[in-house]
């Protein structure tokens, strides 16, 4: 094995031991409670992050609770300024961000950088939102009245994250909020500690650069009991939450309990419908990315091909031809496709995936199994496995390389297979036929929030709203629209005649 030049975690202002609880708390390790950072690339252990107690939660949210009432002041385009800084602050550190965030978590560098430039995107993409945060303006039923609607900061956002993304998930909500001058305290997975601690230090340095509280934007660490002081808090109006569907029915339900917000980016499982016409090209890269790219552990990795009976060999065969050819191991090495799985418990759900799979009677087309020597005990084989339509196993979502294949004869039957999942975020049909694309993106095709032709499951482009439907939480976040979820909505009625009619032609005199 190579010694890795470990600059990057200086560049990004990381420790041995870092402060888990920013804003003020600085220097304030809590010395009986870490969370441990151990790379899944190498099997090191990175750093600790200490863990935020209940008193530090209070000066957090305390903190979070002033700055808000200053940053709200500030005019959406200032604000739009400050978080221009953050995108100029992450070009500067693109290179190292990117390498923690393949070292801690283990997907490839250039996943690791491209979710970087995701970052530095929506940072842009913020920038331009902040000129406009348009509301609507109606006509009123009454003579000499104006009405309109205009939006407002909500408050403190809190932001929960999860391992695979642990950098970008953040910024879509982070950045959106702080436009619409919201002030955000992000938990960061516990898988990936220091991704967050890395953010947190960018982000101090343009707070002080601009004379603004870091309490802004500040972040708390731990498990879930740290992400309990949250979604419990009247004092925070919207939960942003992703992670698992588990995690999310307990994230809504507790938020819902006291009628907050709460935005959840959940499970996935995903498919492309792989029709007479698709280009064989389009499919295997498409597919390919989609199935192993951040070892099947992303919401919107490929789980599913749905082949129609005609290409169904020839895209089995040339699939597990390109599996053959796929380089598996250290992520920071760029001539590997795939790195590790987060943890060796991820490892082990894989594993019992593949037992799954077996004991209902799936072939396995291309095998899987743990690889040994590697650096870690976290590496594993991409596998593709042969199931029917109705295998209970390709209903759940198992975070890990795992594609099954599956057989159709019509449209009609591919598309009630793809919809038949609980899951609703992400799907894919490959065509050059226009009357099977459009079926497919009509109101009786995909029912996914995303549905996309002639590209794969994964890899959404921030200017869109990302999200979806059923179990995957019906959140949306990142670009279009979804702002307004970030803001409070306010109608106005403005009367500037003498008289006062009431609306509804209801007449009241005395
Ligand atoms: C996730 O896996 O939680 O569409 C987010 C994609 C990425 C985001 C995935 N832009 O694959």
């Amino acid at each position: 094995t190579t010694i890795m030049n470990k600059d990057f975690l200086n560049e990004l202002g990381l420790a041995d031991d870092n402060d888990g609880t920013s804003t003020g708390q600085r220097g304030m390790h809590n010395p009986d409670d870490h969370v441990k950072s151990t790379s899944p690339v190498d099997g090191a252990l990175i750093g600790r992050v200490s863990s935020t107690t209940p008193g530090q939660y209070e000066d957090v949210i305390a903190q979070a609770s002033d700055a808000f009432l200053y940053w709200r002041t500030v005019p959406a385009p200032r604000r739009g300024e400050i978080v221009r800084q953050y995108g100029e602050a992450l070009r500067k550190h693109k290179d190292a961000l990117g390498r923690l965030v393949s070292y801690e978590m283990g997907k490839s560098l250039q996943e690791g950088w491209g979710e970087v430039q995701e970052m530095i995107d929506i940072c842009d993409f913020a920038v331009g939102l902040s000129r406009q945060l348009h509301g609507l303006t109606m006509h009123s039923e009454r003579p000499m009245h104006r009405m309109y609607e205009q939006y407002h900061p909500l408050g403190i956002v809190g932001v929960i994250s999860a391992f695979n993304f642990p950098v970008a998930v953040w910024s879509w909500n982070a950045m959106i909020a702080l436009v619409c001058g919201d002030v955000v305290v992000w938990k960061p997975s516990e898988k990936s500690p220091l991704c967050g601690v890395a953010c947190q230090n960018i982000w101090a340095k343009v707070a002080a650069a601009n004379e603004l509280p870091e309490g802004i934007s500040s972040l708390v660490n731990g498990d879930y009991t740290v992400g309990q002081l949250l979604t419990r808090d009247t004092r925070v109006p919207l939960i942003s939450a992703t992670g698992s569907t588990r995690m999310g029915k307990a994230v809504a339900q507790t938020v819902a309990a006291r009628l907050g917000k709460s935005l959840l980016e959940l499970g996935g499982n995903n498919a492309i419908i792989i029709t007479p016409s698709a280009d064989m090209d389009l499919v295997l890269t498409g597919a390919l990315f989609g199935a192993v790219g951040t070892c099947g552990q992303r919401c919107t990795s490929t789980r599913r091909l749905i082949v129609h009976e005609d290409r169904y060999e020839e895209v089995r065969d040339k699939l597990a031809a390109a599996y053959g050819q796929l380089r598996i191991g250290d992520p920071l090495d760029e001539t590997n496709h795939v790195g590790p799985l987060i943890d060796e418990a991820a490892v082990e759900t894989y594993l019992q995936a593949i037992e799954g799979i077996k004991a209902e009677g799936g072939t396995m087309v291309v095998e899987g199994g743990k690889l040994d020597g590697l650096g870690s005990n976290c590496y594993v084989r991409p596998c593709i496995a042969e199931v029917t339509p109705d295998s209970p196993m390709a209903r759940q979502e198992t975070f890990a390389p795992i594609l099954y294949l599956m057989k159709y004869s019509y449209l009609d039957e591919a598309i009630e297979i793809q919809n038949s999942v609980p899951q609703g975020l992400s799907s894919a049909i490959m065509t050059a036929d226009l009357r099977e694309s459009e079926r497919f993106l009509s109101a009786t095709g995909s029912d996914c929030g995303i549905a996309n032709v002639n590209i794969g499951t994964s890899g959404a482009e921030i200017g869109g709203a990302f999200g979806g439907e059923k179990e995957t939480g019906g959140g949306r976040e990142s670009g279009s629209d979804a702002w307004k979820v970030y803001m409070r909505r306010q109608t106005s009625t403005i009367n500037y005649g003498r008289d006062l009619p009431l609306a509804q032609g209801i007449s009241f005199n005395l």
